[in-house]
């Protein structure tokens, strides 16, 4: 690796501890030492932020909105992008200090800026970004508080507040100087002024917004682009002018706008404050934008030809009509060069089809909160509806369908499409069912809008940092190119059917597992086997990914053990982490169940040892680190079609994982690349599972047919908790029109089938680590280095610097 950053040396490391703390390195403590080396780290990276931005300025660049970007520790991830990994563990060495690097980066809590999978893509775009020298910026919230942490008492989830602050602040470079300001509320005024018509919002509530950088390091790279977090400040402000001030903040909650992370994900709670938070970003971010814009070039006619907003999901969609307020409010343009400008730079990713997913806000609320970007989505509504109409000769239910204002709400998914020059979903099956669904009447009108982009993650993360040992070996065998060509991978499939490497790769996973359990803790007291089968499913809670239909199969396993009619089969580990929405009840008695099966499991002595089952609690980017290089069976079992993509997967599949999973999302990618023979796909595709739906599910059918499901539905009545298992059976047999919209018992025996099959594979050692060679090599594809190259060339149009 070339070496891009200066090395860190013993003395410049002891003087950092000596200015902050007065100590010498030796006498520092590991809390000590994680701050010394992190601003040191930082002080190298303002120096290269500084630099990029000089020399990237007037480049066309990509301003990516995300309410999440979940980045992450910092700490060792940095410090090996930056190269910096190996004279750090030795300027520690050299000065005596008490404590290793993998110690230190223990002090670091994870920054909880997200949910889960769509910021965690947004933090994986970031760092290809840069490492690919795309001119980029992120813009997100500085929440006080991120994403709660989770412990389990007695299955319940508890919930705590995350203070990642603490560890986390030492990573962001303030910009003070650089503090815009945020109206909402008040009443728009229009007078008739020199140039015009003239209009603004009076009495409105004013915020701060104050920056803070993270600067995200390429991988090998020179380039630092940052994520900027907009952290709210109220202002104190005076009623002088004879208007009336409302106590907003106690009916808007905004003094706490950037105080907490929405835990919520797929399940929209229609929340003010929530409404609140998405304008406050999007009106600093295009405010910054623009500012920007006009500190390089003086006015706004060429800003559609150098910038790109992208815009994940639909949460930062008021960025779109903010531009169009500034561009025609502040520096008094058209309509139509505002709303030309609109089309030309805007993009937005779709991650969801799920109806309850997609943004709606009332517009009595939304008027409001928000009265001028109201009036401005009216008149985008009154224009793209006339030229819908027109279209559809006057078909008024479907222009009302596909209108960004209708059956009194503001709908931000048609507010995007019918704005944006782009839309695109995140997998191909997921893309096509955006086509032929949701999006359906805007396809026909707009075909060229369209556009797949199947999501991607770090193998600088996922590979090299969270599992060195793995890296190593691959390269002692083809060399380190797969770190900036991820693609490089597949020279391992010549030595696929090596007995040497296959049993080196053995050795790694035996030590990886060995790892986890070291650091595991959860619902039983036995430790796993190494050489029995690691099946993990870590992932949000959700009826839609079914760690229902998981539970059930571990309780028909216990059944079947127990009867005596599983014979030959290995120690069995079952491994979980998620958390639930706090408000999603049914998820809850999801955990609890796992919880309730882990306890019966390890209480009864003839099974626990043959069946373990773990709940890793507070589930997370750290987390993962370590579950995934131990796991041998990736669970991607969602109801086919309701995985947008699922990146957890292709973590899996980098670390040698076999999938076990649905025809959904990027599993269908996945078997795609590695061949049947490689990746274990069973169950309804996405159109029978639809038709299913439609026909109306029977679920008391599979229950009555199959022996499978009876099984595993009666065992249910072993629980220590009866009433987990009384719900959980109305759930899946009784409830209301339509039992389990998900249909767990539908898919059930196919699952058990292929899942046999699995097992059965992995058992087989040499077979096994010939099919882990096969994922390994065959997971560059889902890397987001590709997945930012197709960004950049079909959508944004943008150049490596
Ligand atoms: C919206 C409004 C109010 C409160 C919360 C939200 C909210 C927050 C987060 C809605 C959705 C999310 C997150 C969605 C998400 O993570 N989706 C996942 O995105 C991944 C990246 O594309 C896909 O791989 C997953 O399939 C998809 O579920």
């Amino acid at each position: 690796m070339e070496k891009n950053y200066k090395e860190i040396t013993p003395d410049e490391l002891s003087r950092f501890a000596e200015q902050k703390y007065g100590i010498p390195i030796r006498d520092a403590n590991a809390e000590q030492l994680y701050f010394s080396i992190s601003s040191l780290i930082v002080s190298r990276l303002s120096e290269s932020l500084k630099k990029w931005r000089d020399s990237s300025r007037g480049e066309k660049t990509v301003y990516y909105l995300s309410m999440e970007f979940l980045t992450g520790k910092n700490l060792k991830y940095d410090a090996l992008s930056m190269g910096l990994t190996e004279s750090i563990v030795n300027s520690l060495s050299a000065a005596g200090a008490k404590y290793s690097l993998d110690d230190i980066a223990l002090v670091e809590k994870d920054p909880g800026l997200g949910n889960g999978g769509l910021g965690r893509l947004a933090a994986c775009y970031m760092n290809s970004l840069s490492t690919l020298n795309y001119p980029a910026l992120g813009y997100s919230i500085c929440y006080e508080r991120g994403f709660f942490t989770q412990s389990i008492i007695d299955g319940e989830q508890i919930e705590r507040p995350d203070d990642w602050l603490k560890t986390g602040k030492v990573w962001l470079i303030p910009g003070n100087d650089e503090t815009l300001e945020v109206v909402m509320g008040g009443k728009i005024k229009e007078s008739w002024q020199k140039g015009g018509l003239k209009i603004t919002t009076e009495c409105g509530e004013t915020i701060k917004a104050v920056p803070y950088d993270l600067p995200i390091p390429g991988y090998n790279s020179n380039t630092v682009n940052p994520i900027r977090l907009w952290k709210a400040v109220k202002e104190e402000r005076h009623s002088d002018d004879g208007c009336f001030i409302k106590d907003a903040d106690e009916e808007w909650g905004s003094a706490d706008i950037s105080s907490v992370l929405y835990p919520s994900d797929e399940l929209i709670e229609g929340k003010l404050l929530r409404l609140s938070q998405q304008y406050f970003l999007v009106s600093a971010s295009i405010q910054d934008i623009i500012r920007r814009h006009i500190g390089t070039y003086g006015s706004l006619e060429r800003f559609g030809e150098v910038t790109c907003i992208h815009i994940n999901d639909t949460h930062p969609s008021l960025a779109i009509p903010e531009l169009m307020r500034i561009f025609m409010d502040e520096y008094g343009y058209s309509w139509d060069f505002a709303w030309d400008t609109v089309g030309k730079v805007f993009s937005y990713t779709n991650h969801t089809v799920m109806p309850e997913a997609l943004e709606t806000w009332n517009v009595e609320l939304f008027r409001l909160r928000l009265p001028r970007i109201y009036s401005i989505i009216l008149e985008i509504n009154e224009r793209v509806c006339s030229v819908f109409f027109d279209i559809f000769n006057g078909d008024f239910e479907r222009v009302a369908r596909m209108a960004p204002i209708s059956y009194s709400r503001v709908r931000m998914a048609s507010l995007c499409v019918s704005s944006a020059g782009s839309v695109n979903g995140v997998s191909k099956i997921h893309s096509e069912i955006l086509k032929r669904n949701v999006f359906s009447d805007f396809a026909e009108c707009f075909p060229e809008k369209f556009h797949s982009v199947t999501n991607g993650v770090s193998h600088m993360r996922w590979l090299s940092l969270c599992n060195p040992s793995l890296s190593m070996l691959i390269k002692k065998v083809i060399g380190d190119s797969f770190e900036r060509e991820p693609c490089e991978l597949r020279r391992l499939l010549n030595v696929k059917d090596e007995t040497a490497f296959l049993e080196s790769l053995q050795r790694v996973k035996r030590s990886n597992k060995n790892r986890f359990s070291d650091i595991c803790t959860g619902v039983s007291d036995s430790r796993p086997d190494p050489d029995g089968v690691f099946d993990v499913q870590i992932k949000r809670f959700h009826e839609y990914k079914r760690q229902l239909m998981n539970a059930l199969k571990i309780l028909y396993y216990y059944r079947k053990i127990k009867e005596g009619s599983y014979r030959d089969y290995p120690q069995l580990t079952f491994i979980f982490g998620g958390k639930t929405a706090s408000g999603y009840k049914i998820a809850k008695t999801v955990l609890k169940l796992i919880w309730n099966v882990g306890v019966m499991i390890s209480s009864d002595q003839s099974v626990k040892n043959k069946i373990i089952v773990l709940f890793a609690e507070d589930y997370g980017v750290s987390s993962a680190e370590t579950i995934i290089p131990s796991a041998d069976i990736s669970e991607q079992i969602s109801l086919a079609g309701k995985e947008a993509s699922g990146t957890g997967c292709m973590k899996m599949m980098m670390n040698g994982a076999l999938t076990l999973g649905t025809p959904d999302g990027a599993n269908l990618e996945i078997r795609d690349a590695v061949g049947d023979e490689n990746a274990y796909i069973f169950g309804m595709g996405s159109i029978e599972a639809e038709n299913a739906l439609c026909e109306g599910y029977h679920s008391m059918k599979y229950y009555i047919e199959s022996e499978r499901v009876k099984k595993a539905v009666d065992t249910l009545d072993y629980l220590p908790d009866s009433s987990v298992s009384e719900e959980i059976k109305k759930y899946l047999l009784f409830f209301g029109d339509t039992p389990d919209p998900y249909m767990c018992l539908r898919d059930f025996d196919s699952y058990i089938i292929a899942w046999e099959r699995a097992v059965k594979d992995v058992m087989n050692g040499m077979a096994y680590a010939s099919k882990s060679v096969v994922n390994i090599a065959e997971s560059g594809f889902f890397s987001s280095d590709r997945a930012v190259k197709e960004y950049a060339e079909k959508i944004w149009r943008i150049k490596k610097t």
